[in-house]
């Protein structure tokens, strides 16, 4: 049997835990296998291009970056391989995560960031999935019971609404 391939989850910051932690827990829902990593683009630059640049070589089919500010932790990793890399901008204390969107979104053309909501950690982790379930038809099958899960949650909270008023 072939290996799972591995996402990695990597944070600019252990204060960025609170939100990503949503992604790993998501990711680990799916049975996918996850590393997570605290690197900084501009604290620890040449170890975040090392890592990325190893990446397919060490199991991985999906990169999840998140960083608050100046974050351009997604953007380093993604001019370092040509796997998928997925930001996740961090709500900031100034700018409200403003700064951090714009800084995970707006890649020069050739190198793209597929940026997700600022915080939104979770659909990080569902598109992950989408990507790895491409060649996987069982995740695949995981991801089609969520959208199923989902409906019937929202059909349920129509009905309880229709009843109380
Ligand atoms: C970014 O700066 C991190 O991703 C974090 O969101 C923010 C603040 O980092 P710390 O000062 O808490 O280490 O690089």
């Amino acid at each position: 049997m072939t290996q799972k391939l591995k996402v990695a989850v990597i944070m600019g910051s252990d204060s960025d835990i609170p939100v990503v932690s949503q992604a790993i827990e998501r990711l680990k829902s799916f049975g996918i296998p996850v590393e997570a990593h605290v690197m900084s683009a501009h604290r620890t630059p040449e170890r975040a291009m090392a890592f990325a640049a190893a990446a397919y070589d060490n199991g991985f089919g999906v990169i999840i970056a998140a960083a608050g500010k100046a974050a351009h932790l997604a953007g380093v990793l993604a001019a370092n391989t040509t796997m998928p890399v997925i930001g996740i901008p961090i709500k900031s204390s100034t700018l409200d995560g403003l700064d951090s969107l714009l800084s995970t979104v707006q890649m020069p053309s050739g190198v793209p960031v597929a940026t997700v909501a600022i915080d939104g950690a979770e659909n990080a982790a569902i598109l992950a999935a989408q990507i790895l379930a491409l060649g996987d038809p069982e995740l695949g099958e995981k991801l089609k019971a969520m959208k199923r899960e989902m409906e019937a949650a929202v059909i349920e909270k129509d009905k309880k609404l229709s009843k109380s008023i």
